[in-house]
């Protein structure tokens, strides 16, 4: 099926970065709301389950005709999409109708990474897969077993592999994604910011984005959020080196040097306090660390900022007080890619104080405090592994404030360099690993180094390519999976059933795990007859039925008090009990207790600043090869600076390639010059550049960042890998 015409141009105007037609709320973001104008594509039956197009997990209604899926449309029952989709979320029958998906059970045929697989049945590649976690087990224990994890359906393998005895579990997420934010929030509040994000745009009265391109970055509630928000007359600032989608909607455009973050949100706290115009009765009640906060950032005036930062020191002491005047609903939003520099820790927690001082957490307009439905988990036996036993991170090295486990830790444990206990074999679920980890070269000498690999997966990629076995899972839109109960607005529980049976000789995660489980003699973990039982059982104990969720996909909670005006008591669990603006914990640890700024990366003649981030038609590269989003966006482009393009030769969109510091040269990729981004940066989408060739549509289609990834900066903090601090220069294709 094809998304109809008109979800089409609407989406095309958005990619195309054209001027946008103010009209229902979310329209011009691209947002797709029930479409009663293309009657041959409304189904016999309609299937409420919910997306997995990204992370977001919006709830969908699948329509099937004759069998088929032939649209999707957003539940308006479900709190995150509230009838309404992204571009990707709407495309979902070009991932399940996809020509090259991965059909049966693929058994490795000759050398690793050559890529040449036999198929063979299901018992035959479940025993095989068994046998060698069976080996690796006994040889060197079950702990040399690693799980990559990346979306809602590896809770079941999460079981397996805890049950087989091992917390090497981790997500690129973590490390390479959100975690600096969650450790800097939890530093300062004493929680993380969670997902979906506790921010109450709709509300918000003044929204500063630090390069957090909503409205490029689709998620779905967030962009609805923020266009109910400017419909309501707020004000929006945009702290980017590239003028992105939200900021032509912004009153200030901060286009900030790239690596001085840390700089610009000192001077804005500066202007804060010096003009006192911050939340005085909030802090006094809530907050310790003040005096130490004046101190810190005496001196950190928006003109020591501009030296910086390159930002009009006028602008930075305008937009400051354009934030202080709207709180306690101003918002400065806490990202979630924030692994850009290794002081990503730092950056967040420059954000969280100035929320603090806004008064805006736990207020409407704010971040609110987010509200849950309780299932009631299955009675059967759970699987515990000791804690702090991943092999993540080397011997005598700590980061004090890693929650979770760090996926190139695991990585790294694997190679053959490793000098603690080893990483023998991995496990794979949905995760392409040679794009989201950085230095794509190492991942590869892991996966040629390990006893055994099996990937679990519904499309060839780059990771498959070096797997032992793949096991190829039915997509979203044919499989139960767990019951989903986030944190949110309302609490709710939403239900993922299958729309359509499994195509080819896909099966669901859940059945593998539990065939895994009892070849492994671990059936006691996976007690329950099948997914249904297993929900049913779930349900019934917590006063609602399968065939309830089936019906509606989902089951939302009264509403409940998420502010502090409405009746919320404030809690704080640090250790002090308090937001700590000044913090003991990370003084305790040897790092710096109030953020500091880190010298940027350095550029010589003709080099730039590589910079990548989200389209609102691609989920990274799990989305490059689906024909229906490709109709809009089918490679990326390298945005340059016109004057900077001109200057160097080049012509407006000539193809080119790109030479990072290491000397490492990516695939041709076509320029974009525009006057919308700094000349000394350069920014491409990521998840274009496939290079398995089992991807027909999407190999050899624009470039990939990963393996100009080549430098990292690991934050002392937490762990996470700063990716952009890799520098290119440019040449002819
Ligand atoms: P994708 O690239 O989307 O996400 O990186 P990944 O977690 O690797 O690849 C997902 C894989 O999951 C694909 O192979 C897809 O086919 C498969 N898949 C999709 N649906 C299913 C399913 O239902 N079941 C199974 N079994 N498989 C499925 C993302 C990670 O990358 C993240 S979160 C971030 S924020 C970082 N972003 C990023 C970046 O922007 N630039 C660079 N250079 N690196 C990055 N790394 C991080
Ligand atoms: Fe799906 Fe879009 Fe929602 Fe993500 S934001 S879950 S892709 S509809």
């Amino acid at each position: 099926m094809k998304l109809d015409r008109r979800q089409f141009i609407k989406v095309s105007g958005l990619a195309a970065g054209a001027t946008y037609a103010a009209g229902a709320k979310g329209d011009f973001w691209g947002l797709t709301r029930p479409n009663t104008d293309a009657p041959q594509t409304e189904g016999d039956r309609i299937v409420p389950t919910f997306c997995e197009m990204c992370f977001w997990k919006c709830g969908v209604l699948a329509h099937v005709k004759d069998g088929r899926v032939t649209k999707i449309e957003g539940n308006p029952d479900h709190p995150l999409s509230q009838g309404r989709l992204c571009p990707r979320g709407a495309g979902g029958t070009g991932l399940l109708y996809d020509p090259d998906r991965l059909r049966q059970p693929l058994l490795r045929v000759k050398k690793r990474g050559e890529q040449v697989f036999e198929p063979v049945s299901w018992s035959r590649a479940l025993d095989e897969v068994a046998e060698k976690l069976d080996r690796v087990r006994q040889k060197h224990g079950p702990e040399a077993l690693a799980l990559f994890s990346h979306g809602f359906g590896g809770s079941f393998f999460k079981t397996l592999v805890k049950a087989y005895g091992t917390g090497n579990i981790t997500a690129p997420s973590f490390a390479q994604c959100r975690g600096p934010r969650d450790a800097a929030f939890q530093l300062t509040f004493g929680a993380a910011v969670g997902s979906p994000e506790r921010v109450d745009l709709e509300n918000a009265r003044v929204i500063a984005l630090i390069g957090s391109h909503l409205g490029e970055n689709m998620h779905n509630t967030q962009v609805q959020e923020l266009a109910t928000a400017i419909d309501r007359r707020a004000e929006i600032i945009v702290v980017d080196p590239r003028f992105s989608t939200a900021a032509g909607k912004a009153r200030h455009w901060l286009p900030i040097k790239p690596g001085t973050d840390v700089a610009l949100l000192l001077a804005w706290i500066n202007v804060i306090l010096e003009e006192e115009r911050f939340d005085h009765r909030y802090v006094a009640e809530h907050a310790i660390g003040l005096t130490q906060l004046r101190e810190h950032v005496a001196g950190k005036t928006p003109e020591w900022a501009w030296t910086q930062t390159g930002v009009d020191p006028d602008q930075i002491r305008a937009s400051a007080r354009l934030l202080a005047g709207a709180r306690p609903a101003a918002l400065v939003h806490p990202g979630r890619h924030s692994t850009w520099d290794g002081n990503d820790t730092q950056r967040g927690r420059a954000i969280a104080i100035l929320n603090a001082l806004l008064g805006s957490w736990g207020r409407k307009g704010g971040l609110f405090v987010p509200t849950k439905k309780k299932i009631a988990p299955y009675p059967g036996p759970v699987p515990h592994v000791a804690e702090g036993a991943a092999r993540d991170m080397p011997e005598g090295v700590v980061y004090p404030f890693a929650d979770e486990v760090l996926a190139h830790g695991l990585r790294d444990a694997s190679l053959p360099d490793w000098k603690g206990e080893p990483i023998k074999a991995w496990m794979v679920y949905g995760t392409n690993l040679l794009h989201a980890l950085p230095q794509p070269a190492r991942t590869i000498e892991a996966m040629q180094n390990l006893d055994f690999s099996v990937v679990i997966d519904v499309l060839p990629a780059e990771v498959t390519g070096w797997a032992d076995v793949i096991l190829p899972e039915a997509t979203y839109l044919e499989r139960h999976d767990d019951i989903h109960t986030p944190g949110w607005k309302r609490g709710y529980a939403a239900l993922r059933q299958p729309v359509v049976p499994p195509l080819h000789q896909s099966r669901p995660g859940w059945w593998i795990a539990r065939e895994l489980a009892t070849r492994l003699g671990l059936g006691e973990y996976f007690p329950w007859e099948d997914a249904r039982d297993y929900l049913e059982t779930r349900l019934q104990a917590s006063g609602s039925s399968l065939a309830e969720l089936e019906r509606k996909g989902v089951l939302v909670d009264d509403e409940a008090p998420i502010t502090f005006e409405e009746g919320i008591a404030p809690s704080f669990p640090t250790p002090s009990g308090k937001i700590e603006l000044y913090s003991q914990q990370l003084a305790d640890a040897g790092l710096p207790p109030m953020p500091e700024m880190v010298a940027p990366v350095k550029l010589e003649s003709e080099q730039f600043h590589l910079l990548f981030g989200r389209a609102p038609t691609h989920t990274f590269g799990r989305t490059t090869n689906n024909r229906v989003l490709g109709e809009v966006m089918a490679e990326n482009v390298l945005w340059i600076n016109a004057g900077r393009a001109k200057e160097l030769g080049f012509s407006r969109n000539e193809k080119v390639t790109l030479v990072n510091q290491d000397g490492v040269v990516s695939d041709p990729i076509r320029l974009r010059a525009t006057e919308r981004i700094r000349p000394d940066c350069v920014y491409m989408v990521h998840g274009f550049g496939h290079t398995n060739p089992k991807l027909r549509f999407a190999r050899g289609k624009g470039a990939a960042d990963s393996p100009l990834i080549t430098r990292t900066r690991v934050d002392p903090a937490m762990g996470g890998t700063g990716m952009n601090v890799n520098v290119v220069r440019l040449q002819r294709a």
